[in-house]
């Protein structure tokens, strides 16, 4: 079976951007590929991080997964500091990626300029994520559009070490969804929404109660056109029927031909409600779940183990090729 790997990082709670970009894509795939899905907490912490609330939202984000349906059984699910591998190869792929390359990067751009000191961890970020990728010889990567620059790195880091050394990595390949690949903030319809962003109206949580999945669409952004249509000038409005499509599994010209003689207001509550809907079984399962730690803990633990034996078989090879030793 070919890999697929995805990773989230436990930076805050999800959003319905890091929901319909990724985690609900996730699940369809675990019969037809090895799926290794990953809580980034080493990527996390490249951004100032209270260690407690890093402690619990990691364990929220594995019962996050399996309350989006995956299987700990099928897939491998497990957290990123578990499996040193990870760190250990990033350190090597460091030693052939250029400054330059990394400075062009569009996250660390965005990033560090909502920080007070930028730190290296950030302007290596990529590169750890090119280790996990790479690691478990991942053919797909399901990941929003945002990430696309980053995958395209990680294309040419694989290529540059198998033509340096010899074949080695397998060249992963983006799997974005068609609709939902890139949620824009409610606040802000022009940039990405964003778990970290510091205006709470400008996002809705996974785990969002009804009532104020409700008042946040209602307080959207949208524009003083009055009409609604699902183009680049109208980036509130396109937003909302983004949202809807992907909720109600339909095309977003679909869910226009729905809308072309309504309000604003009508739209934003049809939006609304059909989020409430989606979310329910989503929020439902996730309850249910996240008080057995034990269990947790168990899936952690056994999802750890199973990826560490994947990494070590490449690690080893990279170690040999690159000259250094192991007894
Ligand atoms: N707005 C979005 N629309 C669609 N997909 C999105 N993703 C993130 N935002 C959107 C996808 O969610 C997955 C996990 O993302 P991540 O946690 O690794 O980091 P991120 O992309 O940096 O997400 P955030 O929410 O913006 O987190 P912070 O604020 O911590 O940086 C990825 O597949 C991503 O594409």
């Amino acid at each position: 079976k070919k890999v697929v790997y995805s990773a989230i990082q436990p930076s805050g709670s999800l959003t319905i951007g890091n929901y319909l970009g990724a985690l609900s894509n996730f699940s369809d795939l675990q019969e037809e590929y090895q799926c290794i899905y990953c809580v980034a907490n080493m990527h996390a912490i490249t951004v100032p991080q209270n260690p407690a609330d890093l402690r619990k939202r990691t364990l929220d984000l594995i019962a996050l997964y399996v309350a989006c349906g995956i299987d700990p059984e099928k897939s491998i699910l497990y957290i990123q500091s578990q499996v040193p591998e990870h760190t250990e190869l990033a350190w090597v792929l460091n030693t052939i990626t250029s400054i330059g390359q990394l400075n062009r990067m569009t996250q660390f751009k965005d990033k560090s300029k909502k920080q007070k000191e930028v730190y290296a961890g950030l302007l290596n970020y990529p590169v750890l994520m090119v280790a996990d990728i790479l690691l478990y010889q991942s053919a797909f990567v399901p990941v929003g559009e945002d990430q696309r620059q980053h995958i395209e790195l990680t294309r040419d880091i694989a290529e540059r070490f198998n033509t340096r050394y010899s074949p080695t990595f397998t060249i992963p390949d983006i799997m974005a969804p068609k609709v939902g690949a890139k949620i824009m903030g409610l606040q802000d319809p022009t940039s990405k929404m964003s778990k970290s962003d510091p205006d709470e109206n400008g996002f809705i949580l996974i785990l969002d109660e009804p009532d104020v999945i409700r008042r946040k669409i209602k307080r959207a952004v949208t524009d003083s056109k009055g009409t609604i249509a699902y183009t680049d000038e109208q980036p509130g409005v396109k937003n909302l029927l983004d949202i809807y499509s992907s909720f109600k599994h339909i095309s977003p010209e679909e869910a226009l031909r729905e809308f072309e003689s309504a309000g604003y207001g009508e739209l934003k509550e049809a939006v609304a409600e059909a989020v409430v809907e989606g979310l329910a079984p989503v929020q439902e399962r996730f309850h249910a779940i996240r008080g057995d730690k034990e269990q947790l803990e168990a899936i952690c633990r056994d999802g750890a183990e199973k990826a560490s034996y994947l990494a070590q078989k490449t690690l080893r090879k990279v170690y040999r090729k690159v000259g250094l030793v192991q007894f």
